[in-house]
């Protein structure tokens, strides 16, 4: 058996193993995967707010832990492993805006998207 031979069945295992337990490792939550979604500004608790896990993808927020949530959130805080697509209309479609991961956005009204958002992607990751 030639070494380059040899290499290259090595070079195969090592991307089988690692294929393999990533795998494995995408099944596990990732607890810095998420976006926390408030109905008022500021991110006030004493209004609904909700923490929803990634990755994850809502073609409508009618029914968020069992909460319309739809054209009603106000306020957001992206976990730093997380990012974010929402539109203004439900199926993905409308504006879109984006967030980045570990982003805090306190009024979207001032990105003209308060109480206008109906359907959100949800990717882990930078
Ligand atoms: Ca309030
Ligand atoms: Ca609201
Ligand atoms: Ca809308």
């Amino acid at each position: 058996m030639s070494s380059t031979l040899l290499i290259s069945l090595t070079m195969m295992f090592i991307a089988t193993s690692t294929g393999w337990a990533a795998d494995l490792s995408s099944k596990v939550v990732d607890k810095n995967c998420w976006i926390e979604i408030f109905d008022d500004d500021e991110y006030d608790e004493d209004d609904p707010h909700v923490k929803i896990q990634g990755p994850a993808e809502y073609a409508t927020l009618r029914d968020v832990n069992g909460r319309d949530w739809s054209n009603d959130i106000e306020s957001v805080i992206v976990g730093t492993n997380a990012t974010v697509h929402a539109w203004k209309d439900k199926d993905f479609k409308g504006t879109e805006i984006s967030f980045t991961p570990g982003q805090r956005v306190p009024k979207l009204s001032k990105l003209n998207m308060s109480n206008t958002i109906e359907s959100m992607k949800i990717t882990c990751g930078p």
